[in-house]
């Protein structure tokens, strides 16, 4: 099928031209989906992978391909396949085209299982930053499709994770028409993803990381790059949203019921715009198993506290909206009204580099191992997998080929990770 056919609502008489994933983009005028870019036939009739097997035992040989149901509070969780409430822990890579990457091996793969007690692994596909997707697309062939099947080896699930970052809107053109190509790169790999993998049962889609209003080339908005929580720039009404519909459309029409999570505004910490308001198809009905993501770093995003960390960052309680709401600020329980999934949190504060905060670490996993309003287990990946980018990462600078459980190559994040992980009780 072609992108523009998936799309949908195009365009009359000019169907023919905007039906054809090859053609031109016609204008935008004359086309509702023209703005967007073409997707590429080899990625349209990529060969499908066999269906992988899983050892026994294993999570994902357990709990087979996961689903968004109803918890015993009738708030809406990730589950098995029957039904039952999960809840899945583990790491993020790093960029795969920074040296972060070279943790990324088979044999740490299968340590992360069965020594660290992982259950998921996030992939982090940066696009446009330096050596990312755009410039190297046989990413998807050679680190995806890899992670995917040492993934399934050990029975754990893989989040396949787009991870725009910078430009912070995902339906900036960077993403979605690149000049030199005319390809939507992001229409492109989900389609070539959705179908590549669609007898996996153990793969679960992040739309988009993380996004935003920064603009650092050219500061479009005016005033300054930093956007105001409280005014997000990139909002989930105009821009994230129809990013998720089009995204959701090619997904489904591979894998009509496959997990997938959305990112939210301003970093997707403000997962409360998605209240009353998610993804719906063309008919109007709200798309089943998706979920919402917060990302949050310890000691920038907690109770609001402002006093111990260096970096002064918002006076949010976000603990509060999560666990309880907060009926001054107009934010309901955001635990019993969403299913959220933490795709990415750090142990510091948001550079990454600083501020180790176990204890404001444990605020947080308290209130996601089910002390909330909504009972919601809520599923993590913890930031990062890697000797890369600072304090945050779990592995010291240059010991990153983690090949024993040597805990001289783990940083005070690691250990504390490690150990968290390895105390989890599913
Ligand atoms: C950081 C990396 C750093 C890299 C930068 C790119 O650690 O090496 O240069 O991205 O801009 C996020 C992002 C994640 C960040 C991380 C730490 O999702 O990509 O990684 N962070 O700053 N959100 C909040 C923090």
């Amino acid at each position: 099928m072609s992108l523009a056919v998936i799309l949908g609502s195009c365009c009359g008489s000019k169907e023919e031209k905007c039906a054809n994933g090859q053609a031109e983009p016609a204008k935008a005028d004359s086309c509702p989906v023209a703005k967007f870019g073409k997707v590429d036939t080899a990625s349209m009739n990529v060969e499908i992978l066999p269906a992988m097997a899983y050892p026994k035992g294993s999570p994902v040989d357990k709990w087979g391909k996961l689903k968004v149901a109803p918890n015993e509070k009738g708030v809406r969780s990730l589950c098995d396949q029957n039904g039952k409430p999960v809840q899945l822990r583990g790491f993020s890579s790093h960029g795969m085209q920074w040296s972060g990457v070279a943790n990324i091996t088979e044999e740490n793969m299968k340590a992360l299982r069965n020594e660290w007690n992982c259950n998921i692994f996030r992939l982090a596909v940066y696009v446009d930053e330096e050596g990312g997707y755009a410039y190297n697309p046989t990413h998807r062939s050679r680190y995806v499709e890899n992670v995917v099947k040492w993934c399934a080896e050990n029975g754990m699930y893989c989040l396949i994770d787009w991870h725009t970052l910078t430009p912070g809107n995902p339906q900036d053109a960077k993403y979605r028409n690149r000049p030199e190509t005319g390809i939507d790169l992001a229409a492109d790999f989900f389609t070539y993803c959705s179908r590549r993998f669609q007898n996996q049962k153990h793969v679960l889609y992040e739309v988009c990381n993380e996004p935003n209003g920064v603009d650092f080339e050219n500061d479009k908005f005016g005033g300054s790059k930093w956007p105001d929580y409280n005014k997000p720039r990139i909002t989930w009404n105009d821009f994230i949203k129809p990013y998720c519909e089009d995204m959701l459309k090619i997904i489904r029409s591979n894998d009509k019921d496959i997990v997938v999570i959305c990112g939210t505004p301003h970093w997707s910490q403000r997962t409360n715009d998605v209240i009353g308001n998610e993804p719906a198809d063309e008919n109007g009905k709200v798309y089943d198993n998706l979920m919402y993501t917060f990302h949050f770093y310890a000691a920038s995003h907690n109770d609001g506290r402002h006093d111990e960390t260096a970096v002064k960052f918002w006076d949010v309680d976000f603990m509060k909206y999560f666990a309880k709401g907060d009926s001054a600020k107009s934010v309901p329980c955001i635990l019993s009204s969403l299913p959220v999934f933490v795709t990415e949190w750090g142990t510091t504060d948001a550079s990454g580099w600083t501020n180790f905060r176990p204890d404001l670490a444990d605020m947080w996993l308290d209130i996601f191992n089910g002390k909330n309003d909504g009972g919601q287990k809520v599923s993590w990946c913890n930031w990062s997998f890697s000797a890369e980018g600072g304090a945050c990462a779990a592995l010291k600078w240059n010991d990153g080929n983690m090949i024993t459980m040597d805990k001289k190559i783990l940083t005070e994040s690691g250990k504390y990770i490690y150990d968290r992980l390895r105390s989890a009780k599913d």
